[in-house]
């Protein structure tokens, strides 16, 4: 959207998001946090919906092409993320901290993305994108969790225009492509303190 927003990173492994002053803009104690002057966002959705306003982007449409956005972003939140969300705890925190995962709530999760990635790769068969012809931010909140594959493996890859479209998301979406290389590298660095802990220990 070409807004200039200044990021600070909050390290959770270092226990920055449960600090008095982080936890007074968000008592969730969560990742993301938006301020702007006077206006305080938790919930990454809001936060791309306060943007998008600003930038009067045509990622938050008008009209019934809005509603439409609003519907899947929700059933992102309460569906189509869910499954993926107790992976990463399950596959990759807990073997952060040195826990085996549990196999019951791994197979719950993969039922649900089974569900789940059903009903979008059948919505995907002959659109580009979720709502319309155009890129909302329906289709950022139901590609988050494509990024973190390589750590939930989330079966996403038996469902080809599910895939299809993410890989557009990649070829055409600059924006998006650049996030999941920067998250790459984040990843990598928090691997690489996991390890010297657990080998200093
Ligand atoms: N629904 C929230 C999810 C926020 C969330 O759970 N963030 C995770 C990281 S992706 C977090 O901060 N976890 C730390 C914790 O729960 O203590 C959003 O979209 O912003």
């Amino acid at each position: 959207m070409q807004l200039d927003v200044y990021f600070n990173f909050v390290n959770l492994f270092a226990g920055e998001n449960r600090t008095p002053t982080y936890l007074a803009l968000n008592p969730n104690g969560t990742i993301p946090t938006f301020v702007d002057g006077g206006v305080v966002l938790y919930e990454a959705s809001a936060i791309m919906i306060y943007l998008a306003e600003k930038a009067g982007s045509t990622l938050w449409p008008d009209g019934a092409a809005r509603l439409e956005t609003l519907k899947w972003m929700f059933w992102a939140a309460e569906h189509f993320r869910r499954g993926p969300s107790v992976l990463i705890e399950e596959r990759f925190i807990k073997q952060l901290q040195g826990h085996k995962e549990d196999a019951a709530l791994v197979g719950d999760a993969l039922k649900s993305i089974h569900r789940y990635a059903a009903v979008l790769d059948a919505h995907l068969r002959d659109r580009p994108f979720v709502v319309g012809h155009a890129l909302t931010l329906a289709d950022i909140d139901l590609a988050a969790p494509f990024s973190h594959v390589p750590r939930t493996r989330a079966p996403f890859d038996a469902y080809p225009h599910l895939m299809a479209w993410h890989q557009r998301l990649i070829d055409d979406v600059d924006a998006w492509r650049a996030t999941g290389e920067d998250l790459e590298r984040r990843i990598a660095e928090i691997q690489s303190a996991a390890g010297a802990r657990s080998r200093a220990a």
